[in-house]
């Protein structure tokens, strides 16, 4: 997939309504921090379209990216972030949730776990989520060139039992310094949203 055109369409906060959009969505979840997105804009060719942090906790709102007038990228809100006071982390909780809930045309949840470290038991609950309302969870284990290559297996293999992933579930490493993962998540994309590589 070639993506040559992208706009960030629609910003949702804790009380604005949902779009109702026509086309695919692919939803990136995980920890505040964790690489969401630098994820997007690797895949998107772009520097910081989609906003990044070394500060967690950026990305507050649920961001809309069309792309090539296709399918969506759809940012969530980093959970986990330990300066965020009790009430607002509920109302992004169920902000998300009402999201997974919701959306029509969503067609897969990426899940972004840094692979330095043991999946948190907010991790688990993003996957259990995912599962619970019906879709299937992709894992991405991000900042790969952070770790020795000789490592990743082993850290990888840590992080699939550690949020006690199911048979089959797969897990793509990704690195947003090195592009490394980037081709396979794309093709993936494509695939779950039933894109033809002529039509993109
Ligand atoms: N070394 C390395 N750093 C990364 C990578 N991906 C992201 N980072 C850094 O990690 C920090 C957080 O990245 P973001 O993409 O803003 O993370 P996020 O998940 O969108 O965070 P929130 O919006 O707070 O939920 C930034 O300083 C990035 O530069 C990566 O693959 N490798
Ligand atoms: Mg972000």
């Amino acid at each position: 997939m070639k993506i040559t055109n992208v706009k960030l369409e629609t910003v949702c906060g804790i009380t604005s309504a949902l779009p109702e959009n026509k086309l695919p969505e692919i939803a990136f979840a995980g920890k505040s921090n964790v690489g969401k997105s630098s994820l997007i804009n690797s895949l998107i060719n772009r520097k910081s379209l989609a906003r990044t942090s070394s500060q967690p906790g950026k990305t507050q709102t649920i961001n809309f990216y069309n792309i090539n007038d296709a399918l969506y990228f759809v940012d969530l809100p980093g959970y986990g972030y330990a300066k965020t006071s009790v009430s607002v982390k509920e109302q992004w909780g169920k902000m998300v949730e009402r999201y997974l809930m919701k959306s029509k045309m969503l067609k897969a949840v990426f899940l972004l776990i840094d692979i330095r470290h043991e999946p948190s038991q907010n991790d688990k609950n993003m996957y259990d989520w995912i599962i619970y309302h019906g879709f299937i969870p992709v894992i991405i284990v991000t900042k790969t060139d952070k770790l020795k290559r000789s490592q990743v297996a082993k850290h990888i293999a840590m992080i699939r039992k550690g949020i006690e992933a199911k048979e089959g579930t797969k897990i793509f490493p990704f690195s947003s310094l090195t592009k490394q993962g980037k081709d396979e998540i794309l093709a993936y994309i494509e695939e779950v949203c039933g894109l033809a590589e002529s039509s993109v």
